[in-house]
């Protein structure tokens, strides 16, 4: 069986949240040392939309998962080398492949030996042969009902926009990238001001229409290669990928006033909203908590020196 490698924590997964597939689209790994039977349940699966990987020995699987983004593994039980119960126990120990849904799909009829199977971490079990349709039903089931458990474990269900923790694991990953590349990034705390006092006064719906606003007015902005979070009730965080503090602060400064410019309503009432800002650049703070720390501070000093403003 392969080793375990170690393939750095939640690289995949955050891959999977940037470059969505369109919706009903799923990649499919099957793994059965059949090369015949692997490319007939590949064809199966194309023929309704998926794209399918097929691996006929079990040591390759590592390195295909790699190149290949899977949403599903299709197993194969008995196979020469190693057994498909021992791969998917292998596989649950890499953090990446946690949640990755594995379907056993093999001729084992034994219930017995299907349970052992599926105590080594797999999400079911299917006998071959099986039809193509049930084939087709099952691998779909699973595979939507993991993009949906991984969408609400990784967004905030206001805005859309990534929550607290994951925005922070792409901070994490974006600092790991820019030492590797010598190449500076910006991290930004956004937070609006005197947001209590719109909720106080216009209400707690067009408090939520505001938070909704501004998301849409970061993501217009943004590039694909920025990361954009709900770090907390009111504010939010940036990631800015290749990017040093003069342009940062300039991209800041433009959606303030891009924000600041839009008129909101609520009971007849016309009101606008401002934020203030904090930026923190990497490397002059040289890991994740030292950039959350400093441009926390900067953001304090936004709001303490008149808010509506960039801090650096
Ligand atoms: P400052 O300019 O200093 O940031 O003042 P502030 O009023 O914006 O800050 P404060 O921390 O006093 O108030 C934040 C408010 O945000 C309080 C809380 O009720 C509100 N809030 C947090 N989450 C939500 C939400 O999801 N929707 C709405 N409508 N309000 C929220
Ligand atoms: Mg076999
Ligand atoms: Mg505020
Ligand atoms: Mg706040």
């Amino acid at each position: 069986c392969p080793k375990p490698v170690n393939i750095p924590e939640m690289v995949e997964f955050l891959d999977h949240l940037t470059n969505p597939a369109p919706p009903e689209q799923f990649n499919v790994l099957i793994v059965d040392d059949e090369p015949e039977l692997a490319r007939l349940h590949a064809a199966t699966l194309e023929s309704a939309g998926m794209i399918c990987q097929v691996v006929t020995a079990p040591e390759d699987v590592l390195s295909v998962l790699e190149r290949f983004r899977a949403d599903l593994v299709l197993m194969d039980l008995h196979m020469p080398d190693c057994s498909g119960q021992e791969l998917a126990s292998m596989l649950r120990q890499i953090p990446g492949y946690v949640s990755l849904p594995i379907i056993f799909l093999s001729s084992e009829t034994n219930q017995e030996r299907q349970f052992q199977a599926l105590q080594a971490g797999a999400d079911g079990f299917l006998v071959k042969p099986i039809e193509p349709r049930r084939l087709v039903d099952e691998v779909r089931l699973r595979a939507e009902r993991m993009r949906t458990l991984r969408s609400l474990m990784v967004r905030d269900s206001l805005t859309g926009l990534f929550n607290h923790n994951t925005i922070l694991q792409f901070l994490e990953l974006a600092v790991a990238n820019a030492r590797r590349n010598t190449s500076p990034l910006c991290f930004a705390m956004i937070d609006v001001d005197h947001f209590k006092l719109v909720n106080d006064t216009h209400g707690h719906p067009a408090g939520d229409h505001v938070l909704m606003a501004l998301s849409r007015t970061l993501r217009l902005r943004l590039r694909d290669s920025d990361s954009i979070g709900r770090y907390g009730g009111e504010e939010f965080a940036v990631v800015l990928n290749d990017t040093g503090l003069k342009d940062a602060t300039e991209l800041l400064d433009a959606l303030r006033t891009d924000f600041s410019r839009i008129q909101f309503q609520a009971n007849g009432q016309k009101f606008s909203c401002t934020f203030s800002a904090g930026i923190a650049t990497f490397p002059n703070c040289p890991d994740p908590r030292r950039l959350t720390e400093t441009a926390d501070h900067a953001l304090y000093n936004a709001k303490h020196a008149g808010r509506n403003q960039v801090a650096t």
